[in-house]
């Protein structure tokens, strides 16, 4: 498929998460003024107001936090009843909120109820109701008088409170979820690239360039960070600090700006000399541990790197470089895609000429994992096709959901029949792009696949995936994915460890076994590109390739935009050091259903 062209547009993934950052966001930052109307909601459907009351400020908090430029300011010009949900009444809060930093309203609640209440209510079965409750019977305020209140027994005094429910609350508790202090990839990228296009038209800046974790398309990031070559750095910094899209300035220095964004991201940019624009982009790119083995192997070779220069220790001359790959030609290495760079070997595979030829966006022909309004997908069969065809992609699997997926979104057998025939119609009115029919099948709780195996085998792809019972012990987990990997008619295992980035653990998969049973049986191993998933994950992606295993990666797509997900998708694949051979949807067509052919006719 054709890289997109600039990939600020926003995605079509489910749940957005911002991120929340501390550094330098001021008080009429977006994140902020959000963060204030978040509280009065919360606040609100505490002291049991109405669930529109509630909700109106629920939905003007979600506005606020995902704009990019000032809220404060659109207020104070009178134009922030352009924005869906903002009506008079919350106009005139925000301004309340920049004129005296606080809300009347906000701090009249503030007086009656403990704001620690608010995260109680968080918790899973607590609710608005219930935290009430445990504060005014018994005192609770937070989770510490929460957790007394489990271990004396004094919970069971509050109405409604019995054995039962104290045991599920002592468990909510400890499976609290820590905040996220990283933000997803998804989420960090469309940001980083809008703001790396506005610095790149800057006057006096020759070169920039995105660094840091998420050049080297980690899942997730802790800020953002970017570099800049500038005939006039100061200029540049001074530039930058006052785009619209920045909250506040937490640091400044003669090469270096730390700021907040209204997103509640945090931002680093570093601007040199051209001269030196390599050293910095090396440096600035990371990891820390790709850095100190740099540094060693230099060190060895008689040179000191630091990102203005590589300096001779002997003789004291220095080298400047304007472009990253001659800090690393000094060294006698080849140049390493950053993906690369976190010190798994990359240094010695550079030295010895043995770096693998990684996979490219480019490289992805088909996409073998899409769901459309057959299930939950939020797009018609004929728009998916269309829309992939757009993106280059030769063929495409349509894979929706089976009947036990619950909510009453899953495909019965009948229906399954039914969309093979539609897929099939649909396939001969499209050119340009190959529809195969396909289904992703739930693995049962007890290891059954929910579909009928007479009806598995008349579709082309079939990836099985978990979707339920993930609190399993690793026995059962791995009884549910063997026989899987064991059936004859699955093709692929969907994300197979289950994870939701900043969100909810891995199930207890046996990476090791799973890897060898997939390379045994010829089951392929989804790498799924929907960046909450990112599954799996680049570690386990590589050890899939080292026993044997092929791998796909897919989109998951949900509706069209979710084709641009498989970006990411191939950030997490070269993170595991996959070259185009060892996926499968980069093949052509006729070389997948041979390969899929033999598989199944192998028995496993
Ligand atoms: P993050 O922010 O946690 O997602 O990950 P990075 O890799 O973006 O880390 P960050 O933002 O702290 O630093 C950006 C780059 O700066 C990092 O990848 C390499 C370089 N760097 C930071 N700290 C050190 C260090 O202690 N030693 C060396 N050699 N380089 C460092
Ligand atoms: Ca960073
Ligand atoms: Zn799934």
């Amino acid at each position: 498929m054709r890289p997109a062209e600039g990939s600020a547009e926003p995605l079509g993934v489910g749940e957005v998460h911002s991120a929340r950052g501390d550094v330098a966001a001021g008080p009429s930052s977006n994140a902020e003024v959000a963060r204030h109307f978040q509280m009065l909601a919360d606040y609100l459907s505490l002291e049991g107001a109405s669930v529109y009351r509630t909700l109106a400020y629920q939905r003007a908090a979600d506005t606020f936090r995902d704009h990019s430029t000032s809220v404060a300011r659109l207020a104070t010009e009178g134009r922030l009843r352009d924005l869906p949900a903002v009506g008079d009444a919350i106009e005139a809060k925000v301004l309340e909120l920049v004129d005296t930093g606080t809300m009347r309203a906000l701090e009249e609640l503030r007086a009656r109820f403990p704001e620690t209440l608010l995260e109680l209510m968080r918790l899973p079965g607590v609710g608005p109701k219930t935290a009430r409750r445990l504060y005014e019977t018994i005192g609770v305020t937070d989770l510490g008088t929460l957790r007394l209140a489990i271990d004396t027994g004094d919970l069971l005094k509050v109405p409604g409170m019995g054995e039962k429910s104290r045991g599920r609350l002592r468990q909510a508790v400890e499976a609290l979820p820590t905040r996220p202090e990283r933000s997803l990839l998804g989420v960090v990228e469309p940001q980083a690239v809008a703001l790396l296009h506005a610095l790149r038209a800057l006057p006096g800046v020759t070169a920039a360039d995105v660094a840091g974790s998420l050049r080297r398309r980690r899942s997730t990031s802790r800020d953002v960070d970017l570099v800049a070559a500038s005939t006039d750095p100061e200029q540049t910094l001074e530039g930058f600090a006052v785009m619209p899209e920045v909250a506040g300035v937490a640091e400044r220095g003669g090469t270096k700006l730390v700021v907040g964004l209204h997103s509640g991201l945090n931002l680093d940019l570093r601007v040199v000399a051209p001269a030196s624009y390599g050293d910095l982009l090396q440096h600035s790119t990371g990891s820390a541990a790709h850095n100190v083995a740099l540094r060693a192997l230099a060190q060895k070779r008689g040179f000191k790197i630091s990102e203005y220069t590589v300096e001779e220790t002997t003789t004291g001359r220095a080298h400047r470089f304007a472009e990253e790959d001659g800090v690393y030609s000094l060294l006698g290495l080849a140049w390493i895609p950053p993906e690369l760079r976190e010190d798994r070997g990359e240094i010695q595979a550079a030295a010895g000429g043995s770096l693998p030829r990684l996979l490219e966006l480019d490289d992805l022909r088909g996409d073998l994992h899409v769901h459309s309004d057959w299930s939950d997908g939020r797009a018609g069969m004929r728009e998916m096709a269309i829309a992939a065809r757009d993106l280059g992609l030769e063929y495409i699997c349509f894979s929706d959901h089976s009947q036990s997926l619950g909510m009453g979104v899953g495909l019965t057998p009948d229906q399954v029949r039914s969309q093979i025939a539609a897929i099939r119609e649909l396939d001969a009115t499209l050119d340009g792009i190959t529809l195969l029919t396909g289904t992703e099948v739930d693995i049962l709780a007890d290891g059954r696949i929910d579909l009928p195996d007479d009806l598995l085998v008349e579709l082309d792809f079939v990836t099985a995936s978990i979707h339920s019972g993930f609190s399993q012990s690793s026995e059962q987990i791995m009884r549910r994915l063997n026989a899987a990997l064991e059936n004859p008619h699955v093709d692929a295992i969907g994300h197979p460890t289950g994870r939701l980035l900043t969100r909810r653990a891995p199930y207890e998969v046996d990476i090791e076994a799973l890897v060898r049973g997939a390379a045994r049986t010829r089951t392929i191993l989804e790498i799924n590109a929907a960046y909450h998933r990112l599954d799996l994950s680049a570690p386990h992606a590589r050890m899939a390739k080292d026993a044997g295993a092929l791998l796909t990666v897919s989109s998951d797509a949900h509706d069209p935009l979710g084709f641009t997900l498989l970006r990411y998708g191939v950030g997490e694949a070269r993170r595991g050091w996959l070259e185009a051979s060892d996926v499968l949807n980069t093949r052509p067509l006729a070389e997948v259903r041979a390969w899929l052919e033999t598989s199944r006719s192998s028995g496993s």
